[in-house]
């Protein structure tokens, strides 16, 4: 990738400092950073005694075999003690931890004392079910405070647990339970999902079917639908857990001990299972909840909109709260039912304070209109947070104006499954924000942009995204292949974690991410962002969300090809789509004017938001679609097929 090439087609000049009151009270001020790159691992060291340790580490990092490292190596900690527990002996038993509102309305009001209770009933069932240290327990529930209380009880047992999404087919999840070798599956009878009960079992039992090493299911009721039983192997979850008592005693583990494996599905090949680690992970997502989200445990309420069958789930809704005795919000549905104002509805109700949540759906609620959340009471809000995507700098200013009354601060997280924790990112209380922009390492990271031959790259070029220094939540390997870890993370830059984004440094030397590396596009021997361009688009008034791909193309190598969702009432006349691409030359210059324009109704979407190029890019080629099985809705593929009447 060639450095000028990906220099700063897009120059966004909008600025917004923290607001004065939270600076003056902000948990992290800019201190941390100096204190961080004075002595980046006494600064950890420092952090990881936010956790209450059996055994304090004496140890920082040991990178002797990098790159498979130990963080706090000689500490021992309980997970669950330190999320739960230690906040009740603390006094705090009668704290709210969780504000469960169900698709349907059906509500619940866990405090921490009864979280406790609730955790210690689940690991005695679990225990009773013969799941021991270092045993893999598979979790496939839909978004009740079950899935919850079941990670946590497996972290207390010492039992790594890998959450599967709901949403994932029964082969996604007998690969799943496969290669973790998992003998235990927790999952529901179903969760509701659009107003309807949508079920999870069949798929456990399919999933089963094909890996004949699964001893015991353990069954939530939700939705009191019809499921098949099988007496030797399904047990009720308010059979077994509810007789259980609700002592228990946790047990500290080794800082190293494996606290979960998560899959990512990556483009090609078999699933990657990202193992983490007890002392170190938790340490991270506990000091950057604390740190991005200003988080007063006293008086704020926290709502992560996020599976928690992604990484997102894990370490901000499960661990990052629960390890700083937070209150938040967890909803089990989807933002558009009975009505496309739920989501703000629900912030009005619980008063939720903090809101974390996605691009895609930011996009979607541009796209419903402004009018919605305009509806409801949305005054308690003062940090909102988005990871998972680039944010288009237009959907980030309507997030700030529609949704946190144009003085909430934003703070747009870069991380992965990979990292388990927050990497890059504004601090509410300290950075002069700009939209669209991750910005900078937190405190205690090290990462840069390179180009390809690994050379950091000057304020305003562009190249590869880099980890250049061991973390504490890294992920250890992926499970059972450390070959594949090597070779997937650290063979492309020697010594440097390579990330798979493209990114670019601007005139400050801040960090904008272009989208993942596979997805840039070379157009007349000029890289181009995707991102860049989507953005573009979506600064038109016209457009809420966009997606751009290369195609190949005789005299430019890769043509833009871009596929648009207008917003309501805009409609799509030949003038329309020529006044796109005018908009996009004015903004990025000529090189970057797509060559095809199509409005589409939906657009290709992973089940956790992330639109999939790669299914653009074969429509765009004319060629048959790849491996669909990841999408949200398959249908949208046949949507946007029949709108090509004269295919590219
Ligand atoms: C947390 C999560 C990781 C990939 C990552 C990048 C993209 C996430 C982003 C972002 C730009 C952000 N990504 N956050 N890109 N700005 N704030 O999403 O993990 O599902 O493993 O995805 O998501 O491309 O490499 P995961």
């Amino acid at each position: 990738m060639s450095n000028e090439s990906l220099a700063n087609l897009l120059k966004e000049e909008r600025r917004f400092p923290p607001p004065a009151d939270l600076a003056t009270h902000a948990n992290v001020t800019a201190a941390a950073y100096e204190q961080a790159a004075a002595d980046r691992l006494g600064f950890w060291a420092e952090q990881a005694r936010r956790l209450s340790w059996a055994t304090p580490p004496t140890q920082t990092l040991d990178w002797s075999n990098a790159p498979f490292a130990k963080w706090f190596a000689d500490g021992r900690l309980n997970v669950a003690y330190n999320c739960v527990d230690r906040h009740v002996e603390n006094g705090l038993g009668d704290r709210v931890a969780i504000h469960f509102e169900g698709e349907p309305g059906d509500t619940r009001t866990i405090t921490y004392a009864e979280l406790q209770r609730e955790v210690s009933k689940t690991a005695n069932a679990l225990t009773e079910l013969g799941v021991r240290a270092g045993d893999r327990v598979a979790i496939y529930l839909p978004m009740v405070p079950e899935a919850v209380i079941a990670m946590l009880a497996c972290a207390r047992l010492g039992a790594p647990h890998s959450v599967v999404f709901g949403g994932f087919s029964a082969d996604a999840l007998a690969t799943r339970i496969e290669d973790a070798d998992a003998q235990v599956v927790i999952t529901a009878d179903g969760g509701y999902r659009r107003g309807k009960p949508s079920a999870l079992k069949p798929a456990v039992d399919e999933a089963i079917e094909r890996v004949d090493r699964v001893r015991h299911v353990l069954v939530v009721r939700r939705t009191g639908q019809e499921v098949a039983w099988n007496d030797s192997r399904d047990v009720w979850w308010h059979d077994i857990v509810e007789r259980q008592s609700d002592q228990h005693t946790p047990e500290a583990f080794d800082a190293e001990h494996p606290l979960f494996i998560l899959y990512t599905s990556g483009t090609t090949g078999k699933p990657k299972g990202i193992l983490h680690t007890t002392g170190g992970y938790l340490t991270q997502v506990s000091y950057t909840h604390h740190a991005v989200f200003d988080l007063k445990p006293e008086t704020d309420v926290f709502w992560c909109t996020a599976d928690v069958g992604w990484v997102t789930g894990h370490s901000y809704i499960a661990y990052g709260p629960l390890s700083n005795g937070a209150t938040q919000v967890l909803y089990e549905g989807t933002p558009d039912t009975p009505h496309q104002g739920r989501w703000w509805e629900i912030v009005q109700k619980y008063g939720v304070t903090i809101l974390y949540t996605a691009p895609t759906a930011i996009r979607a609620c541009m796209k419903w209109g402004d009018d919605i959340p305009a509806k409801f009471d949305l005054s308690s809000l003062r940090v909102l947070g988005s990871v998972g995507e680039p944010i288009n700098p237009e959907a980030w200013m309507w997030y700030r104006k529609h949704i946190g009354a144009d003085a909430t601060p934003i703070v747009d997280t870069w991380w992965q499954t990979e990292t388990g924790a927050m990497m890059l990112s504004p601090l509410p209380g300290v950075t002069e924000t700009k939209p669209g922009s991750a910005q900078m390492p937190l405190p205690g990271i090290a990462a840069t942009v390179v180009d390809d031959d690994a050379n950091e790259v000057p304020d305003g070029a562009g190249g590869y995204l880099v980890l250049t220094e061991p973390w504490p939540s890294m992920l250890r390997t992926i499970w059972g292949d450390d070959q594949r870890y090597l070779d997937t993370y650290w063979s492309r830059f020697e010594g440097k974690y390579f990330a798979g984004d493209g990114a670019k440094k601007d005139d400050d030397g801040d960090i904008w991410l272009l989208g993942r590396v596979d997805d840039v596009m070379l157009v007349s021997g000029h890289n181009i962002s995707t991102t860049e361009v989507e953005s573009a688009l979506v600064s038109h008034p016209k457009v809420a969300e966009a997606a751009v791909v290369g195609a190949t193309d005789p005299q430019t190598t890769q043509a833009i090809c871009a596929f648009v969702i207008l917003r309501g009432g805009a409609d799509e006349s030949e003038g329309l789509v020529e006044e796109l691409r005018a908009h996009v030359a004015k903004h990025l210059g000529p090189i970057a004017k797509p060559k095809r324009i199509l409005p589409v109704a939906e657009l290709p979407k992973t089940r956790s938001g992330k639109i999939m190029r790669r299914l653009l890019r074969d429509i765009a080629e004319n060629r048959d679609l790849g491996d669909v099985t990841t999408l949200t809705d398959s249908s949208v593929m046949d949507l946007i097929q029949a709108k090509l009447p004269s295919a590219a």
